[in-house]
């Protein structure tokens, strides 16, 4: 991947779920460098602040949380998303991981406006495979592949046109998902990635076998990684922590053979609550994980000198 034009764009939303301060995750990253990481690696850094919602009214609903909050964030951000991946490569800020309704839409647009198919990496220890029917929680987070990959009972939202082809999405982390995910993914082709299969065998084969899924299709690649992809131990700024998680090395790894790979197009972080943190480490991580994907390196390629 060469130097990159990296258009921040902030998406402070916080309704996907019942706790909050996602909406402090902007300048969480703001604050622990993410812009001058970039800048230090050549790459040009346009950072268009944050993103509100379209204009809604609360209306309460029997199970759903923040429901048309949630679908006026959807709006806004697929429209955002599109420009950017118009303009560059966009980072977006989150916020909870309900962005990602909007960011893929926008990305899902961009792609078939340029004749490509999108590939969609999921990095988390959650599924997200819910449709506002199945969930239990009735938070929208744990909605967005079901939305994208055109499952019903997304009223309201915004329509999705052309469902992401399941066979074009990778989660890889999992080890918490709830029995009406784990029935549909099983039934699915979305390549499920739990912990356990990545004890056995290591991240980077499934991931490599993705990688060279995407790059045999020359498509696009949206990068969602959620915080909690990562062990408690090491990341423990969100919400929904899930003991088991990635390593930093195994993170740092992702990302590294991302930018090996010179595939992505788009990346999110999300799910990053700062009231939570200890003194920025999570932010610190989450920004130096961008960075790898962005290029950062001890050395350009192993010494094979021993
Ligand atoms: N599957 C659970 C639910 O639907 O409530 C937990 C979802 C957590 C979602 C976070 C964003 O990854
Ligand atoms: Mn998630
Ligand atoms: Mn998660
Ligand atoms: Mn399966």
């Amino acid at each position: 991947m060469s130097t990159m034009n990296c258009i921040l764009v902030g998406a402070p939303m916080d309704s996907g779920k019942r706790s909050k301060g996602c909406l402090m995750g902007p300048d969480a990253y703001r604050t622990a460098g993410l812009p001058q990481a970039l800048r230090d690696l050549g790459h040009s850094v346009e950072d268009r602040g944050n993103v509100a919602p379209a204009p809604f009214t609360p209306k309460p609903h029997p199970k759903l949380v923040a429901l048309e909050e949630t679908i006026a964030w959807t709006q806004s951000l697929a429209d955002a998303s599109e420009a950017a991946m118009r303009d560059g490569l966009p980072i977006f800020l989150g916020g909870d991981h309900a962005l990602s309704l909007g960011t893929v839409l926008g990305a899902m647009r961009h792609a078939e406006a340029e004749g490509r198919p999108l590939f969609v990496l999921w990095l988390d220890a959650h599924s997200d495979f819910h449709t506002p029917e199945t969930t239990d929680s009735g938070n929208l987070h744990g909605t967005p592949l079901g939305y994208v990959t055109g499952r019903a009972g997304f009223d309201g939202f915004p329509p999705v046109g052309t469902p992401l082809p399941q066979q074009n999405v990778a989660i890889i982390g999992l080890r918490s998902v709830d029995a009406a995910e784990r029935a549909a993914l099983q039934d699915s082709d979305i390549s499920h990635v739990d912990m356990r299969e990545i004890d056995e065998t290591g991240i980077a084969r499934p991931l490599q076998a993705f990688l060279d899924r995407v790059e045999a299709a020359n498509g696009l690649l949206h990068v969602s990684l959620d915080v909690d992809f990562l062990d408690p131990a090491v990341a423990p700024a969100v919400g929904t922590t899930v003991p088991g998680g990635a390593t930093v090395r195994e993170g740092h790894l992702v990302m590294e053979m991302l930018h090996d790979s010179g595939l992505m197009t788009s990346l999110d972080l999300v799910e990053l609550n700062p009231f939570l943190d200890e003194r920025g480490k999570t932010a610190t991580l989450m920004v130096d994980l961008a960075a790898s994907a962005l290029g950062r390196r001890v050395f350009d390629r192993p010494n094979r000198a021993y």
